[in-house]
């Protein structure tokens, strides 16, 4: 690749000093990412990141009711008690504003922002096997290079607008949750379609129903939500994160979820039925994802599932009032947290309002968008904003947005058109010095985000450090490894009803003509964290190294 604006070490103008490593993303992965290689390390690195700051999906997501589905005092890092101590998170969960307000204050007390280059969208990273270095070119023609290319793109970042005739002809607004104005969307007086019912929709419904003069909410698939109970933290609840930093940090490395909390060891079809209820109205109460471990063989037996499922379902049927939309709410196709398991403020209570309704979209599909609104099989709804809510190309579509190629000019997309493949997540054979944080065949979305991405972080940082150490210039899995751990994540898949929801984004189900393979490691944040440091200890086995 070459350009007028070169950033190497032969051309680079001005002297700029050559660079070891490029990141791609300056969010959470990003910025940890950065601060272990530069700081740590005393690599020069260079950020480049689409958007115009520093947060990532949380610098994207600025929607209405936008949350975090993770408790706060166990969403941050956690490498730095120091930073544990002086950060008070004010909420149970805490909302898109306050997250972003954290990553700034991260970026600023490291002294990230100065390597990181924004409004820089990467269009195409080639490896040159002659260098042994990443050619790494952005949207606006920069070119940089670097040994080591690390993605931290997000593992839901690449928004996924369906195709649907009539879209360009809307006379109104429309929105994807993910790329979300800076200036905020007013619906006061507004005819609102909302499309979606996952964790964003969920989100979205109850605020902008605040407003709007009328909410439809369009819904394909219902699911499972639970409430979040969210609430400012208690004083005595700030003392005690302060003062257990370190315990807190501990819980969190131990979990399969990352979550400060773990699996009951109770099962569900060992206890009576009577005490079961007791425990999920008890969960219920108690509120948010940690619903999901209230007995130990939910997530692993049907039948197990089905007393949550129902449990859930007999709420809904409680809040709803309208039998009909009470019916099209519970008509659930998938176990529950088959797919990701929302937890929402006063999302059912919100179709108790007289400016809201729900679209059954799977009885009656949309068939096109009008100049006023959405036609469905069974009608035509006038609108005059469209939020789409509708998800993103999960996991794989960030990677495959850029034009990624390996040895040989090899496309990650050919290697990939079957499903993703790659070793732990981490690495792909091919593609030699490419680290993807959070990458499929990680445990990513299926955890605590910030725990992944720290785990990952720190694990690169380390075999780079290695590398440095042993005069080591090149680093990839071996095929036999990269199938072997394959075989491993669909494994873990089966051996949980995770791989039954069958229109689930974890499958690629959500994304018209993707391949349906289970793409996150599931078989716990803990185990794969003693996997991958064992793979380190034994001279970091299924990779191959060259000097
Ligand atoms: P999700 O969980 O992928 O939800 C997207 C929703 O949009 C889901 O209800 C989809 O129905 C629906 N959808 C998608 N395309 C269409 C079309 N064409 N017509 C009607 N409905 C459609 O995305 P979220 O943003 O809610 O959550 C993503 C993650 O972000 C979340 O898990 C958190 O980790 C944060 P479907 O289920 O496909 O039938």
């Amino acid at each position: 690749m070459n350009s007028a604006t070169t950033h190497d070490p032969e051309s680079t103008p001005g002297g700029s000093p050559a660079l070891d490593a490029i990141i791609i993303g300056a969010g959470l992965a990003g910025l940890y990412q950065l601060h272990c290689l530069r700081d740590r390390l005393g690599l020069s690195v260079q950020v480049l990141e689409t958007g115009g700051g520093v947060g990532g999906t949380w610098y994207w997501n600025r929607y209405p009711g936008a949350r975090c589905d993770s408790e706060s005092h166990a969403y941050g890092f956690s490498f730095s008690e120091e930073l544990m101590r002086d950060w008070d998170w004010t909420e149970r969960f805490p909302e898109q504003k306050e997250i972003l307000r954290y990553i700034d204050h991260f970026a600023d007390r490291f002294d990230l922002r100065r390597s990181i280059r924004f409004n820089a969208r990467v269009s195409a990273a080639h490896y040159n096997d002659a260098t042994n270095r990443w050619e790494v070119r952005t949207a606006s023609g920069e070119s940089f290079n670097a040994k080591f290319l690390i993605t931290a793109v997000g593992c839901l970042s690449a928004a996924n607008v369906p195709t649907i005739a009539g879209l360009d002809s809307f006379q109104g607004q429309w929105y994807h949750t993910g790329q979300w104005p800076h200036e905020g969307v007013n619906f006061a007086g507004k005819r609102v379609g909302l499309i979606g019912t996952g964790s964003t929709g969920i989100q979205a419904a109850p605020v902008i129903a605040e407003t709007a003069q009328h909410l439809s909410v369009f819904q394909r698939s219902p699911t499972y939500s639970v409430p979040a109970r969210n609430a400012p933290w208690t004083a005595e609840f700030k003392r005690y994160v302060k003062e257990n930093a370190a315990e807190i940090r501990r819980a969190t490395h131990a979990t399969p979820s990352g979550h400060p909390f773990a699996n009951s060891e109770r099962l569900a079809l060992q206890t009576p039925p009577h005490e079961r209820q007791a425990i999920y109205e008890a969960a219920w109460r108690k509120g948010g994802v940690e619903f999901r471990t209230a007995f130990g063989d939910i997530m692993l037996n049907k039948e197990a599932n089905d007393t949550a499922a129902e449990f859930v379902r007999n709420k809904i049927l409680q809040i709803v009032k309208d039998p009909v939309t009470a019916h099209k709410l519970t008509d659930i196709d998938h176990p529950y947290a088959g797919k990701r398991p929302p937890v929402d403020t006063d999302y059912y209570e919100t179709f108790n309002r007289d400016n809201v309704s729900l679209v059954d979209v799977r009885a009656a599909p949309i068939e096109e968008i009008t100049a006023t609104g959405i036609r469905t099989r069974d009608g035509h709804y006038p609108l005059d904003i469209i939020v789409f809510a509708t998800g993103y190309d999960a996991l794989t579509g960030p990677l495959l947005r850029m034009d990624i190629r390996g040895r040989s000019g090899r496309l990650l997309a050919d290697d990939w058109k079957d499903g993703p493949r790659s070793y732990l997540g981490l690495q792909m054979e091919g593609f030699p010095n490419l680290f993807t944080i959070t990458g499929p065949g990680s445990p990513s979305v299926l955890t605590n985000m910030p725990v992944a991405i720290e785990q990952h972080s720190d694990w690169i940082a380390d075999c780079i450090a290695h590398m440095r150490a042993q005069g080591l210039e090149r680093i990839e899995p071996q095929a036999q490894a990269m199938g072997d751990w394959m075989l491993k994540v669909t494994e873990a898949a089966s051996a949980t009803l995770l791989s039954t929801a069958t229109t689930s984004w974890y499958l690629g189900a959500n994304v018209p003509g993707k391949p349906r393979v289970f793409m996150p490691y599931s078989g716990g944040m803990a185990r794969y964290r003693k996997i991958c440091a064992d793979v380190a200890t034994n001279g970091y086995e299924g990779f191959r190294f060259s000097s």
